[in-house]
């Protein structure tokens, strides 16, 4: 398994970065590239530190990271630059055509994991010194322009930015929208079963909120003021919070950066305040996503609810009653751990996409947070039902997390050789 794992990331390779998977995801992905780093430092510390300067190479002169980087043109993948347009955008890259949306801020604690993983610390380190800047310049951004109310926690205007693409937790925002019908021609859906990839009239709506966003050039402001979609999301914001003390970690070994340090232990103490009081919904006994445009909370359980476990967000008793809600609704005997969306839940379907199945990416992050809060047999579970799946039907995009389904001789859905299944295969290999 390990050997298929590196010749997955080996052949998804291209000129300094690596495809998720090829044909479906044809260009570079931020949060895909910062896992995908983790992999690589396993087996290949170059090409980890090269992922990560070709995503840095692309970040625009405001501090922000976009979620897709267009190094070449292909066929195979829609929505591509020319309907992005986010050169519109006064500080876009101009070497790098990429989309004016971005994606969870992984590359923190992406960057300290490769310096623990690192043999050669002094080499690791310069590497960090390099690049720790522009991690912290990309914080910087989403702090003054993404948290129009001062409060420490970042919207996202886009289900794109989540990287939960078509999550049930969105359906009520979509309802809200007028969206128009679009005329255009779907790829992944020649690619992928449709049955496990969102609906048309889904991509209308994500179309739809981009023409909004480029009507304004991408103008922050003007995007905090008019998308019909404004999210405070307990994922993105949990990674957030994770980088930044990641961030502060780093600093620290590298000295001379008090001012730095400061800052972003400033933005650490509100932004873990306000998580706790807004995001955290006593009934539920989870973290929820809040919907700003309309004002109200969004009050359902996804994996999402329990990332803030990785980021050392709850406090033991909050982590105590969580856990038990991740169980009691995630983690019956007949189920893998752990599904993107509430198995109890009307909306819960587990064979699409980002409305159930099983991600490795959020297995992983659940697998550290478990351990940091001294779950460690459940933390010993998720990993053991992570590498059963594996096992059973190879390094899939994502996948079912009804263990009776597998006696039909399912396969894994959506992309195969899917890049950061194999990244994070081998890191949780590792420890
Ligand atoms: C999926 O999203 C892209 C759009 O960004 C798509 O469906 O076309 C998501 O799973 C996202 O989280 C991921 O980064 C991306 C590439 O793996 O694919």
């Amino acid at each position: 398994m390990r050997n298929k794992a590196i010749d997955i990331l080996n052949n998804n390779w291209k000129d300094g970065y690596t495809l998720p998977t090829k044909n479906l995801y044809p260009y570079q992905w931020k949060w895909d590239s910062g896992f995908i780093a983790i992999g690589l430092a396993h087996f290949n510390m170059d090409k980890a530190q090269q992922e990560l300067k070709t995503l840095l190479n692309a970040q625009w002169e405001n501090g922000f990271i976009p979620h897709i980087v267009f190094h070449s043109v292909s066929e195979t993948y829609f929505p591509g630059p020319n309907f992005h347009r986010a050169d519109l955008h006064p500080l876009a890259n101009k070497d790098y055509p990429s989309t004016g949306m971005t994606q969870p801020p992984v590359l923190g604690f992406v960057l300290e994991k490769i310096y623990k993983i690192a043999k050669d610390k002094i080499a690791s380190l310069k590497f960090i010194k390099e690049s720790i800047d522009k991690v912290y310049e990309n914080h910087q951004y989403f702090y003054s322009n993404r948290d129009p109310k001062n409060e420490g926690l970042v919207y996202i205007y886009h289900n794109w930015e989540s990287g939960t693409d078509n999550s049930p937790m969105w359906d009520g925002i979509f309802e809200t929208m007028d969206s128009p019908v679009y005329n255009f021609e779907r790829r992944d859906t020649s690619l992928v079963d449709p049955s496990q990839r969102p609906s048309k009239r889904e991509y209308d709506h994500y179309l739809h909120i981009i023409k909004i966003a480029q009507e304004h050039n991408y103008d922050d402001a003007k995007i905090a003021a008019l998308s019909p979609f404004l999210v405070q999301d307990p994922l993105f914001n949990s990674m957030l919070i994770k980088s930044n003390s990641s961030l502060i970690n780093l600093y620290k070994i590298i000295g001379s950066n008090e001012d730095k340090i400061e800052q972003l232990q400033k933005w650490q103490e509100k932004s873990i305040a306000t998580f706790n009081n807004k995001l955290y919904d006593k009934e539920l006994g989870a973290y929820v996503h809040y919907d700003l445009r309309n004002e109200k909370p969004i009050r359902m359980v996804s994996s999402s609810s329990f990332a803030s476990l990785f980021a050392g967000i709850p406090s033991k008793e909050q982590a105590e009653v969580l856990v038990n809600v991740m169980m009691t609704k995630f983690g019956g005997d007949n189920l893998y751990l752990c599904a993107s969306f509430d198995p109890t839940n009307k909306l819960f379907n587990p064979i699409k996409y980002w409305r159930g199945p099983v991600w490795i990416n959020l297995n992983w992050l659940l697998y550290y947070g478990l351990l940091d809060y001294g779950y460690d047999d459940i933390a010993k579970r998720i990993k053991s039902d992570t590498f059963e799946i594996l096992e059973k039907v190879g390094f899939y995009e994502y996948f079912d997390s009804r263990k009776a389904e597998y006696n039909k001789n399912i396969t894994g859905y959506g992309g195969n050789n899917f890049s950061w299944s194999a990244a994070l295969f081998l890191d949780l290999l590792a420890n």
